[in-house]
């Protein structure tokens, strides 16, 4: 792709309304454009981040045996007033009538809506466990929308849940959602940590958060720091095994505020291994039993001919507060240089060639790269405009695709000028290049 070409629309300085390094960066980058209050539009740049994200997601998601849906952002206000929280929810959600005078709204999670479906089509234990998921909109009326698409009152997310047949059968649920999102966050290059939660609105007595530490996040937590050193990699999908892993995880003290206890955090944790600070809510896994199945009517038939309510649970990804999550993890804001993970980044690679009128044998020579980079499946982004080179170094750092070529002086022959972002410059060929790049992406 040619930057002159492409709807990259670069801000030379910090806009004054954006508060943390990732709103600074997504509004410089040119990747969202605000619409209204807490309301965005995805540019080129974000939307191709936030669909990469989307993708892991959704293959760790599939990968646990959830299947995808697709449920509609707009829902009727009968299933929120059969399950009570039409009231409850308040100011947060949006309500809207239709023409014909009905209560409508667009929905700010989908518990009701699922249990709905569910419930209209499945009456057998023989039919559980089932975990759907799906990826769509959001709207929830926040107070003080902030910091971007960060706290959004439109934003896109993940949301999946489960029915089993019993309380056991649920918490395997709740185990293999608690697996994936390790794995996901993992592929995105985030550490991730659970922690016991409240529930709020969504209800339930288990629960638990999914943080990335940033002093930029709004929550406020408190662990055993020896959580930071675990990790889910040999755990196969099977009840003990995951139990262990959650074991594991759960050994050590680690809760979001309205959980927290001074006197338990003290007593359990040394000096030493406490760390109270700040995060980023990434995910928020629910377990919440019959709450919607028994005021909704959803319940399957037993082995011995009786009834009883299905057990649910609800598991949610923030995907487009994780591509601010990613910046704030990431992005060297003093250096001013974002460098994507691989897995999600716009571009593997940026070609800079330095053009000038009277010659074009770089640029000529970066799209014969490209040609190359093309057949190896590598994506690359081609300045072909005629800045000089510390402007397009800058905007390259900006876009922050992780690896990048110039096209100069020090770049001939077989051998190019290669760099990974913040690192040392090597000379490299193509060959040994793409090698490089490829070995990365697997
Ligand atoms: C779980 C899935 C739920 O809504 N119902 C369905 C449950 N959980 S939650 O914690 O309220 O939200 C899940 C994740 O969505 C992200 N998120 C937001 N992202 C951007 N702007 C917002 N205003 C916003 N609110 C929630 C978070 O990542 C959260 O963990």
């Amino acid at each position: 792709m040619l930057l002159s070409k492409s709807f990259v629309p670069i801000l030379k300085n910090n806009p004054s309304e954006a508060k943390i390094k990732s709103h600074q960066l997504m509004l410089r980058a040119g990747m969202i454009k605000q619409a209204s209050a807490g309301i965005y539009s995805w540019l080129p740049l974000g939307f191709k981040i936030m669909k990469k994200i989307e993708e892991i997601v959704r293959q760790e998601q599939n990968k646990i045996g959830a299947q995808e849906i697709l449920m509609p952002t707009i829902q009727s206000s009968d299933i929120w007033k059969e399950s009570g929280r039409y009231e409850d929810y308040g100011e947060e959600m949006l309500r809207i009538k239709d023409r014909q005078n009905r209560e409508m709204l667009y929905g700010p999670t989908n518990e009701e809506q699922v249990t709905e479906i569910f419930r209209s089509s499945l009456k057998s234990y023989k039919s559980l466990p089932q975990l759907l998921y799906h990826i769509q909109w959001k709207f929830r009326d926040e107070i003080r929308p902030r910091f971007g698409i960060m706290r959004g009152r439109e934003f896109y997310m993940k949301d999946a849940y489960s029915f089993d047949v019993s309380d056991e059968e649920a918490f395997f649920s709740y185990n293999k959602f608690f697996l994936s999102y390790l794995r996901t966050f993992k592929r995105l290059a985030l550490t991730a940590i659970p922690m016991a939660a409240d529930t709020g609105p969504i209800g339930g007595n288990l629960s638990h958060e999914f943080i990335i530490l940033a002093d930029t996040g709004e929550s406020k937590i408190f662990t055993d720091k020896r959580i930071f050193d675990l990790n889910s990699n040999d755990t196969e999908l099977e009840k003990n095994s995951l139990q262990q892993m959650r074991n594991k995880f759960e050994q050590y003290y680690s809760v979001t505020d309205e959980k927290f206890n001074k006197e338990e955090f003290e007593k359990v944790v040394s000096e030493e291994n406490r760390l109270i600070t700040k995060g980023i809510e990434v995910g928020h896994i629910f377990y919440f039993g019959d709450k919607y199945s028994k005021a909704m009517g959803a319940s399957v038939d037993l082995p011995g001919g009786k009834k009883d309510f299905v057990k649910m649970g609800s598991y949610g990804i923030g995907v487009s507060r994780l591509v601010g999550a990613i910046i704030e993890a990431k992005f060297d804001d003093k250096n001013e240089i974002m460098k994507w993970p691989l897995s999600v980044a716009p571009y593997d690679i940026a070609l800079v060639p330095m053009v000038n009128k009277n010659d074009t044998s770089a640029l000529d020579k970066a799209i014969n790269i490209n040609k190359e980079l093309i057949k190896n499946n590598i994506d690359a982004l081609i300045d072909d405009t005629d800045e000089n080179y510390s402007s397009k170094i800058k905007k390259m750092n900006l876009i922050g695709a992780p690896y990048q070529i110039i096209i100069g002086k020090k770049s001939e022959g077989d051998l190019l000028e290669f760099k990974e972002i913040g690192e040392e410059t090597q000379n490299l060929s193509l060959a040994k290049i793409i090698e490089i790049i490829k070995k990365q992406k697997n």
